[in-house]
């Protein structure tokens, strides 16, 4: 029997993909799909949907129950920028969520779990370049202190409970099928709708601010692969480092003015700016790829070929 998969946070930029890309592996009725709001209509259309809210631990315990669960991902979360306007809230939605899942995997109520972490773990301490897996990580933000903390989490329940739990710490992630909401990555989204509509882009971080990023493509292969990988392959209980681009804002307006020429671009520095300035420019991912076969396919060319194609035929 297909393992029976619940995706939290299926509506968000991540999970919408994630939920499509499982259901086309395993099965539509196999993969369910919940968040506090509805979704996608494909999403909506494709499989079962729920309403649930991941800091509920009853509600999610139900769904596991209902639904006979195997498998977790826990993609519901508040990113760096809103949770800076709502530390708090922010705080509990990170923390409570992952706690909900981590329990009930220690229970035995689900066998695997995925919970993503993110380059927002580190901060202005670390090193900036080419970042190792294991380095300096004092970050700033609330959202990096959630993810950093959540890491310790998951070492901490899989060491001492045996939970299977395995994680990403994503880069920035680019895609166009779903808006991200309220990340400091989220410049290099808009840059290409803005492009499409008005030839013309405000950006909200320098023009030589580095960060690293990936399309998201690359980004759900990487997590199935990393789900699928033998449990004696997945060596780091905390969660991977995972690299694939790295670009300014200034180097990605090239990328994308070779389609639209006369595309421009100004610089409107925000509170944005101070995050992206205590993150990474690059990252160091050779564990991952030596662990679990980890290797990117997009550069920025066939991403922003990908991006300025997929957003005319889905919002245009
Ligand atoms: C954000 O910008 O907050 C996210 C991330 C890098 O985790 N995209």
């Amino acid at each position: 029997m297909a393992s029976k998969i619940l995706i939290i946070g299926a509506c968000g930029q991540i999970g919408t993909e994630l939920t499509m890309a499982l259901r086309e592996k395993v099965g539509n009725q196999n993969v369910i799909a919940s968040d506090i709001r509805e979704g996608s209509p494909e999403l909506m259309a494709s499989g079962p949907f729920e309403v649930a809210d991941a800091t509920n631990f009853e509600q999610i315990q139900d769904l596991v129950i209902q639904y006979e669960i195997d498998e977790v991902y826990l993609m519901a979360a508040m990113l760096s920028a809103t949770a800076e306007k709502f530390p708090m809230k922010g705080w509990a939605l990170n923390m409570n969520s992952l706690f909900h899942v981590l329990n009930l995997a220690k229970d035995k109520k689900v066998s695997k779990v995925f919970w993503p972490s993110s380059i927002a773990v580190f901060g202005p301490t670390t090193p900036k370049k080419d970042t190792p897996q294991t380095t300096i990580m004092e970050p700033s933000t609330v959202y990096g202190i959630s993810k950093q903390a959540g890491e310790r989490w998951c070492e901490y329940y899989h060491n001492k409970f045996g939970v299977d739990v395995r994680s990403i710490r994503y880069p920035g992630l680019i895609s166009y099928k779903t808006l991200p909401g309220g990340g400091t990555t989220d410049y290099a989204v808009e840059i290409y709708h803005e492009a499409l509509k008005n030839k013309k882009y405000t950006s909200f971080l320098k023009e030589d601010t580095e960060l690293p990023m990936m399309f998201m493509d690359d980004a759900i292969r990487a997590t199935i692969s990393l789900m699928e990988a033998p449990a004696e392959n997945v060596k780091i209980r905390s969660s991977y480092n995972l690299a694939a681009l790295n670009f300014t804002p200034a180097t990605l307006t090239k990328a994308i003015q070779k389609h639209i020429p006369e595309f421009e671009i100004d610089y409107a520095p925000d509170f944005r700016q101070a995050i992206a300035d205590s993150w990474p420019s690059s990252i160091d991912d050779s564990r991952a790829r030596e662990d679990w076969g980890w290797q990117h396919e997009f550069d920025i060319d066939r991403m922003t070929e990908e991006m300025l194609e997929g957003i005319k035929e889905v919002h245009h």
